[in-house]
């Protein structure tokens, strides 16, 4: 077995996954690639996004700009492209999205899950996080695709203001997630944040670990498994939004 690669958001930057592979020397049928979630969208090739990860194997979780396409698709398959035009509203972005990408690459997003466990690391990886007061698998999609904060009621947020919700996360498990962008790479003491911006001009990040490797606890263990790659260019102007990101 060869190492676990996590990969942040990649929302579409094909050119800067690809440049991550080689930047790591990602060797095929050996290490595994694991994606945090929103391949898709903001960025300028969706479709490659999905080939590439489709090439190398890469299992992956779904996040909110995958399944906003995904809410379309699944309309689409039972009622026709037109149904769904009228029924699900897609911005303009997500339009391209649904353009771009093949049947087959549509139907790859829908495999995806919304949490993957991997205990051989001891890790739990979602798109967005979770609500730390509650059993993980009592967590709704929407929290799971969308979560940002917690605030000063308790109550978990997709809003930015208040604690992030990976400093309240406890563990046991390490939590692996993408989402927020804002944040940048975040090393809470049970959670990484690997959401560092690549759409927005910034990196495309990962973190490697070694076969059977436990995530290390201590946050500068796993900086230090950190590597990353520029954006080509800012592909997206940030907070240029089609609602919450
Ligand atoms: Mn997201």
């Amino acid at each position: 077995m060869g190492r676990t690669i996590f990969v942040g958001d990649i929302h579409g930057c094909a050119a800067e996954f690809g440049d991550l592979l080689d930047a790591l020397k990602f060797a095929q049928g050996v290490d595994r690639v694991l994606l945090v979630g929103d391949l898709v969208a903001r960025g300028p090739d969706s479709a490659g996004v999905i080939a590439l990860a489709q090439s190398v194997g890469a299992k992956a979780v779904r996040g909110n700009h995958d399944e906003k396409v995904l809410s379309w698709w699944r309309v689409a398959q039972t009622s026709g492209r037109r149904e769904a035009n009228r029924r699900v509203k897609l911005s303009e972005r997500h339009q391209q999205v649904a353009a771009q990408c093949s049947e087959p690459q549509l139907a790859f997003l829908a495999t995806l899950p919304l949490m993957m466990s991997l205990p051989e690391h001891n890790v739990l990886m979602v798109h967005a996080g979770v609500d730390p007061s509650i059993p993980t698998a009592a967590n709704v999609e929407e929290v799971l695709l969308t979560v940002r904060s917690i605030d000063e009621q308790g109550k978990v947020t997709r809003r930015l203001t208040g604690l992030p919700w990976a400093a309240g996360w406890r563990g046991p498990q390490q939590i692996v997630f993408g989402h927020d962008a804002r944040r940048n790479l975040q090393l809470e003491a049970f959670a990484t944040g690997l959401d560092t911006g690549c759409c927005y001009g910034r990196q495309l990040s990962a973190l490697v670990l070694d076969a059977g490797e436990p995530m290390p606890t201590a946050p500068e263990a796993r900086r230090a498994r950190v590597a990353q790659v520029a954006a080509r260019a800012v592909w997206c102007p940030m907070g240029s939004g089609d609602g919450p990101e």
